[in-house]
């Protein structure tokens, strides 16, 4: 059965392919001897997975995931495209060598297709005036992420306002990491000073009302300038509830939530009894939250229509290697605040939410449909970040991207690191039950993961996207902000 974002389709249909796209849906379609047939034995098919949050090759994850090894893990686990970022350090002055440098890494290197987001931490009156049209317009980069938070990488309000105005007018997607860095600096500050550097202190150091006031203010800066926003990573249900709020009043505020925040609690980081260093494998941030209530109010927000994307934040760093989550250990004593942040999750985002939809468990224990689980995992992240017309659906014209899970009652697995194909050494979600796994990956009508086989796929296969512009999918622009007067912006614009 196919899936798209609004349906489960009837039992029988077959999708025809051609040159690499969807070219019909139908029954009995015509097939000829040179005709490759796909026998999906009755199971769901899903788009592709579209993971727009994905961390590869950054200069801040030496031991991190590279290219090959990040979209090699992302086939293996259903998607099909991922947008990576480039990352801006302070010091770059001119977008375009960042650029060039992010695309050396990732040509002939990728096993699905991709796209970019910039990271923006020096932002340039040249950068916002001359550059980002020309990147939008000529190399398809329509989005950029921006940080609240981090010594090295935070920004402003101010700024955050002039990037929002910029977006707005280029039609490009603005995605903010919402925490309050001076409720975090002085929190750590008084951790250090006390001697609690455990890596578990890492939950207390960015508590969730750092994200509950920063997603507030984030929204309150994208209603004054008018401008479409996504916030990252949410973990807390109060801030997600902002969102919530905000779109009710028709803002366009879009939300994203990741794997971790709805299947992990942050007793994870207290690590193995024998070694309390191990939680630094689920040192991240925002952190993992406390509160089961937390998980089950994001659990209701992916079911309500809060949430737009669920992506995998993939941003890994290797425990037990040189430059990686070991930084926190210091001659021998933890320090937290070292440890580099950031999880693994391409492979595990598709079936972990898969395993939560009626294709796995009673229609009374789902936690949402299946229409809702392409959504948010392939439909809303093509349409909002530019794509739509060519990912993340299941329609004639759109690439030939589809996820062939296995029928009911097979594929099953738990997760363990050893079924992966990161390049990392541990996975976060060791021992979870999932009740599905991808049977096939299909990217433009080739396989290329077989469960049976493997990665089938070849490297240089992956395709660099140009993006259009991002769809407002939530609310809409042109409002006036709470207590402002009809067109009163003018008098400042
Ligand atoms: N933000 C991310 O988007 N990923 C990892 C860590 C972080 O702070
Ligand atoms: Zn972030
Ligand atoms: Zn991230």
């Amino acid at each position: 059965m196919q899936v798209t974002a609004s349906e489960v389709l009837p039992e029988g249909l077959e999708i025809g392919v051609k040159d690499g796209k969807i070219s019909c849906i139908g029954i009995s379609l015509p097939s000829s001897a040179s005709t490759k047939i796909v026998d999906a034995e009755g199971a769901y098919i899903t788009p592709g997975g579209v993971d727009s949050h994905v961390h590869l090759a950054q200069k801040n994850a030496p031991t991190g995931d590279g290219w090959e090894t990040g979209s090699r893990s992302a086939v293996a686990g259903g998607t099909t495209t991922i947008i990576a970022f480039a990352s801006q350090q302070r010091e770059d002055t001119s977008l375009y060598p960042v650029l060039k440098d992010y695309h050396a890494k990732a040509k002939n290197q990728s096993y699905c297709d991709y796209g970019f987001h910039f990271i923006l931490t020096n932002p340039t009156q040249n950068i916002l005036d001359q550059e980002l049209p020309v990147l939008a317009k000529e190399e398809g980069i329509t989005s950029v992420k921006l940080y609240m938070t981090y010594e090295a990488m935070k920004l402003n309000d101010r700024e955050i306002l002039h990037i929002l105005f910029t977006c707005k007018a280029l039609g490009m997607t603005t995605m903010i990491h919402a925490e309050s860095h001076d409720m975090i600096s002085l929190i750590i500050e008084g951790l250090e000073r006390n001697k609690h550097t455990e890596p578990y202190f890492h939950a207390v150091a960015r508590p969730r009302i750092a994200e509950d006031e920063a997603s507030y203010r984030a929204i309150s800066l994208a209603e004054l300038a008018d401008a479409p926003m996504l916030i990252v990573h949410m973990s807390s249900e109060v801030a997600v509830q902002h969102v919530r709020d905000a779109q009710t009043r028709l803002l366009p505020i879009h939300a994203e939530t990741c794997p971790h925040y709805l299947f992990l609690l942050s007793e994870k980081i207290k690590g193995e009894p024998h070694d309390h260093f191990s939680g630094a494998k689920h040192v991240c941030s925002p952190p993992l939250r406390h509160d089961p209530k937390d998980l089950e109010g994001l659990w209701q927000s992916i079911a309500n229509g809060t949430f737009t994307t669920f992506s995998s934040d993939h941003a890994p760093s290797k425990y037990d290697a040189v430059g990686g989550k070991r930084l926190g250990l210091m001659d021998g004593i933890p320090r937290f605040s070292k440890i580099p942040n950031g999880l693994p999750g391409v492979e595990t985002r598709m079936p972990l939410l898969f395993s939560q939809t009626p294709a796995c468990l009673p229609v009374e224990k789902a936690r949402l449909s299946l229409p809702r689980f392409v959504q948010l995992t392939a439909t809303n992240p093509a349409k909002l970040y530019g794509l739509d017309g060519m990912k993340g659906s299941i329609a004639p014209g759109y690439d030939a991207d589809l996820v062939v899970w296995h029928s009911a009652g097979r594929g099953a697995r738990t997760i363990t690191q050893n079924l992966l194909h990161h390049d990392i050494d541990y996975t976060p979600f060791e021992g979870i039950h999932v009740g599905n796994w991808p049977r096939y990956t299909i990217i433009r009508g080739n396989i290329v993961w077989d469960q049976g086989e493997g990665v089938v796929g070849e490297m240089q296969y992956g395709q660099y996207l140009k993006r259009g512009r991002g769809q407002v999918l939530t609310g809409k622009t042109g409002g006036v902000a709470r207590g402002m007067l009809e067109g009163e912006r003018k008098y400042w614009l």
